[in-house]
């Protein structure tokens, strides 16, 4: 029987799709080189303001595209900050949000909880890091006759893409930080975006900086995450 190269189910048009396979030591191998490659990921906030070819954003930001979505509804927008005029006034209006959060926001545990990562409100790394990349959601779009349609899963959908973007900018030799000033509706005013989006992440992305010191902090065992029925 031939096998053709696309069916149609309900009139809509379902092409073949064939995954590449490995031997399972080649599975092994790529699955443990990935593993230890993501590993050496870490969140970073000292940046250098050494430049990246816009290409390699190109390229970061097709990669997030890749994320499965709600009935592929592909709800998210992804901003790049280059201009230093931009870039401080972020930096100012988180500034402003991180104060609030941090002196009279934030409950006493969530402080205690963040000690051990030496965060505090300044945040020079939005003035620093050669981009930012700002992810928008976007709950519903606006068609021609100006009708409202909901997009589903958005927050799920938009996860998984930048859990792709932050493997992917890591990939490329970069760092960044999932920085999440809270409210981030000044982002949404500073670039001007649309009602029907609203921001969900922000990533500084560049080098690290000369000497950049990350928490000394460990990640579950697996005994501890998994467990196998
Ligand atoms: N948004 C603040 C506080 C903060 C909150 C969590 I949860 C962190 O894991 C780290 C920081 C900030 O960026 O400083």
């Amino acid at each position: 029987m031939q096998t053709e190269d696309f069916i149609l189910i309900d009139g809509f048009k379902h092409i073949r799709h064939i995954q590449e396979h490995f031997s399972e030591e080649e599975m092994i191998e790529k699955s443990e080189l990935l593993y230890e490659m993501l590993n050496k990921r870490r969140s970073v906030r000292d940046f250098s303001d050494k430049d990246i070819p816009i290409e390699v954003i190109e390229n970061l930001i097709k990669t997030a595209s890749t994320a499965p979505s709600g009935a592929n509804k592909q709800p998210w927008t992804f901003c790049i900050v280059k201009s230093a005029e931009i870039k401080k006034k972020i930096r100012i209006a988180a500034e402003e949000e991180e104060q609030k959060s941090y002196s009279e926001r934030m409950s006493k545990e969530w402080l205690e909880d963040l000690k051990h990562l030496g965060t505090t409100a300044n945040k020079p790394f939005l003035e620093v890091a050669p981009y930012l990349i700002i992810v928008f959601k976007r709950p519903y779009e606006i068609d021609s006759k100006g009708n409202k349609h909901q997009n589903y899963y958005v927050n799920e959908s938009v996860g998984l893409a930048c859990g792709l973007l932050i493997s992917a900018i890591h990939n490329a030799g970069l760092v960044t930080l999932t920085h999440t000033p809270s409210p981030m509706r000044f982002l949404e005013k500073i670039l001007e975006r649309p009602n029907n989006e609203r921001a969900y992440l922000l990533l500084p992305v560049g080098y690290e900086a000369e000497k950049a010191y990350v928490p000394d902090i460990k990640r579950k065992s697996l005994e501890d995450i998994f467990k196998l029925y």
